[in-house]
């Protein structure tokens, strides 16, 4: 099906917008009339517009917003990230597929990208609705020469990417919410998971999870009220993926080298000019440890979150789930 589909698509491309007669594809493709009218009906499904011309045959009209692989790479500037580009059309979760390249040597700077996540992961093991055509599921692997205590550091530096990324693209003014969540009036509208592989004290590979909510109309009862998407806060208009993507992926490996040669010191500015609850009351809740209150007062060079405790002590906040 998809193989057949790719060539039609391949013909398409090379006709550059002229008709091609259903008899010039069953020829090409060695299948009925029938057979190409059953494939440009599933294409069209998939957001595909054809003219039909009745003796003219077809015409690609417009190809619909998927991020494959070669549309994101196609004019990339990068030197790195991007490099190997997968394109799933449903996957279990990016991170499973990232790990298990990382795992068999793929290099720093590959990325996976699915269309649909029927496992969409979250942190501590909670999950990311991640339904098809509607956002950006994406992995990328970093293999960064870093002491395990500052990986953390890695998911601030994207987030820093991600809203910079969406800010110059839509207008749209993100706000980072420590650690891992970018909202929209309130709502969240991104979600960044590190998953990080060590040996000893050694990292040997991150897998950098990002979720951006894009096109979505609408959310499952339990997220209703706490997601949003872009295209929620445009008034419907949604920008298209693939060069949301590429922009992200050129303003992340520019932050990440930035990082890796100057430090978070570097990043850090930058973080709290879109950081949300900086002279707050919130309330940490962490795994393993008291939940505390007090008033984020910042992040430290680590990028733990500063808490000013109601006896003036101030406590680093490594790792948590924040109300406000
Ligand atoms: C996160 O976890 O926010 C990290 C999300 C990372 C998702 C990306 S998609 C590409 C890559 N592949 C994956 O499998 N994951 C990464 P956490 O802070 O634990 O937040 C999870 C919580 O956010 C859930 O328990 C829900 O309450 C909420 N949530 C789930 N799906 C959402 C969505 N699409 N939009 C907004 N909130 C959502």
């Amino acid at each position: 099906g998809t193989n057949v589909k790719e060539q039609i698509l391949r013909l398409f491309k090379e006709a550059n917008g002229q008709f091609v007669s259903g008899e010039a594809l069953s020829e090409a493709l060695g299948c009925s009339r029938t057979a190409i009218w059953k494939h440009i009906s599933e294409l069209r499904a998939q957001g595909y517009q054809f003219e039909a011309v009745r003796r003219s045959g077809y015409r690609l009209l417009a190809t619909p917003d998927i991020p494959y692989a070669e549309q994101v790479k196609a004019g990339l500037n990068t030197q790195r990230l991007g490099c190997e580009t997968h394109f799933f059309e449903t996957v279990e979760s990016t991170q499973t597929e990232i790990h298990a390249l990382a795992r068999a040597g793929a290099p720093e700077g590959t990325v996976v990208i699915a269309d649909e996540q029927v496992k969409g992961k979250g942190r501590l093991g909670r999950s990311w609705h991640s339904p098809p055509g509607s956002g950006i599921w994406m992995s990328v692997l970093l293999r960064p020469k870093l002491e395990l205590q500052r990986c953390p550091q890695l998911t601030l530096v994207a987030a820093v990417a991600i809203v910079e990324t969406i800010r110059e693209q839509t207008g749209l003014p993100l706000m980072i919410k420590w650690p891992n969540d970018l909202l929209l009036n309130g709502k969240k509208v991104c979600g960044i998971l590190t998953e990080l592989r060590a040996e000893s004290d050694c990292v040997d590979y991150i897998a950098l999870g990002i979720g951006i909510n894009v096109s979505s109309a609408s959310f499952p009862s339990e997220l209703a009220d706490i997601a949003t998407s872009l295209s929620i806060e445009q008034q419907g208009q949604a920008p298209l993926r693939t060069p949301l993507i590429k922009r992200l992926l050129e303003k992340l490996e520019e932050l990440y080298f930035l990082y890796v040669e100057q430090g978070f010191s570097a990043i850090k500015p930058r973080w709290e000019a879109h950081a949300l609850m900086l002279g707050k009351p919130i309330t940490a809740r962490r795994v393993n440890s008291a939940t505390l209150q007090g008033i984020a007062i910042g992040i430290d060079e680590q990028g733990a979150l500063l808490l000013r405790m109601e006896d003036g002590r101030t406590e680093h906040i490594y790792s948590a789930d924040i109300d406000m």
